[in-house]
């Protein structure tokens, strides 16, 4: 068995949910933070028999969509007026998912 830690963008996880669930798979949604956005993502946790994960793969991989987004360096005001312009947003690509797969040593549900 295997667990899938999918780390998606939060506006495709309802149609990867919606489309894990409807292909008999489970999952849980965690909500969670991207540390170098600092925005709101979404970790989704699939526990699957090992045979199942490409399909599972395949389902991440038909809804999860590689976006650009921008973020403002915070530069001290001090700093920006020594620079003497403006600091460019810097252009970054979030990729459609980030995904650990765990071999999973026990699953039990009591
Ligand atoms: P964030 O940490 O908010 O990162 C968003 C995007 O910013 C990343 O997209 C990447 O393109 C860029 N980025 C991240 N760290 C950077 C750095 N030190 N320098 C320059 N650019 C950087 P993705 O790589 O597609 O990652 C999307 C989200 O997946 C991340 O959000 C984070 O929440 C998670 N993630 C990615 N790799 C991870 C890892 N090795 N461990 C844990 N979480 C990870």
């Amino acid at each position: 068995m295997k667990l899938l830690v999918a780390i998606v963008q939060d506006v495709d996880a309802r149609r990867v949910l919606d489309a894990l669930v409807a292909e008999g798979h489970r999952a849980t949604k965690i909500s969670s933070t991207g540390g170098f956005l600092v925005r709101g993502n979404t970790t989704i946790l699939i526990g699957v028999e090992d045979q199942q994960v490409d399909a599972v793969f395949d389902i991440l991989r038909e809804h999860c969509e590689a976006r650009s987004e921008f973020v403002s360096p915070v530069v001290p005001l001090s700093e920006a007026a020594a620079a003497r312009h403006w600091v460019q947003p810097l252009e970054v690509e979030v990729g459609g998912a980030t995904v650990f797969v765990l071999s999973v040593e026990r699953f039990e549900q009591v």
